[in-house]
């Protein structure tokens, strides 16, 4: 087998979420990365990062490596080695904090310089989360959309409470990252299972047991 054909069968991708603190990075990752696979997180100095693998069209698996920035805010040191490479970056905000939102233009400067350099730019997405929080609403989503539009952003509202599109929304960048177009038949299925998954935990079960991660696994396939 040669090489190129070995990396084709599981390519590593690394997608790092930023955004202000309290928007939900660090619920988002741990919804994504435990639904399937149980724990799988990993505390290194000032870094967290989360493996995942998934499947995409094609019987392609992929691995995840996503990245929680953990504390760090928009000055901190280790944050330009932490987007470095990077092949995706989720861009997070609350949907319910406008504040949240007008930060992104900062995180978003700050990805564009520290790969000013290099030869490929990273898959950037918007996602606007707490989409159960719809009533508290104060970012319109025509704001959203404007901007993933000015800059050429993917864009995805989710919930990492509910689990609302947030398997969707990391199976769409990876997808991008890697050039695989997904039908509709494989979007609504991520959807299905996501709402599947919605009515069997009770909300406030933030911490999944390995009973539960196995369930799940049973529910993805
Ligand atoms: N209602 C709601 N609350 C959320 C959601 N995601 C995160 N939270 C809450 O928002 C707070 C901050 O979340 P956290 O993941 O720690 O944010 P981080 O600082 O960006 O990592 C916590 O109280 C979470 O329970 C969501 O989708 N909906
Ligand atoms: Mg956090």
């Amino acid at each position: 087998m040669s090489d190129s054909e070995e990396e084709s069968q599981d390519r590593q991708l690394k997608i790092v979420i930023i955004g202000d603190g309290a928007c939900g990075k660090t619920s988002l990752a741990t919804r994504f990365a435990q639904e399937s696979f149980g724990k799988q997180y990993k505390q290194t100095v000032g870094l967290d990062f989360f493996l995942k693998r998934i499947t995409l069209p094609g019987n392609l698996n992929v691995t995840l490596q996503v990245w929680d920035i953990g504390g760090q805010t928009i000055g901190g040191k280790m944050l330009d080695k932490y987007i470095y490479g990077t092949q995706g970056v989720l861009l997070v905000y609350d949907i319910t904090n406008y504040q949240s939102f007008e930060n992104l233009e900062d995180w978003f400067s700050m990805v564009k310089k520290v790969n000013e350099e290099s030869e490929t730019q990273p898959f950037v997405a918007l996602v606007g989360n707490k989409i159960d929080l719809e009533h508290m609403r104060t970012v319109k989503a025509d704001k959203h959309q404007r901007f993933c539009q000015e800059n050429g952003l993917g864009s995805f509202f989710v919930s990492a409470k509910s689990g609302d599109s947030v398997f969707l929304c990391f199976q769409r960048v990876a997808a991008e990252i890697l050039g695989i177009k997904l039908n509709k038949a494989e979007i609504e299925q991520s959807q299905r299972i996501i709402k599947a998954e919605i009515v069997n935990y009770p909300e406030d079960d933030k911490q999944l047991n390995s009973a539960h991660s196995q369930s799940k696994v049973c529910s993805l396939q």
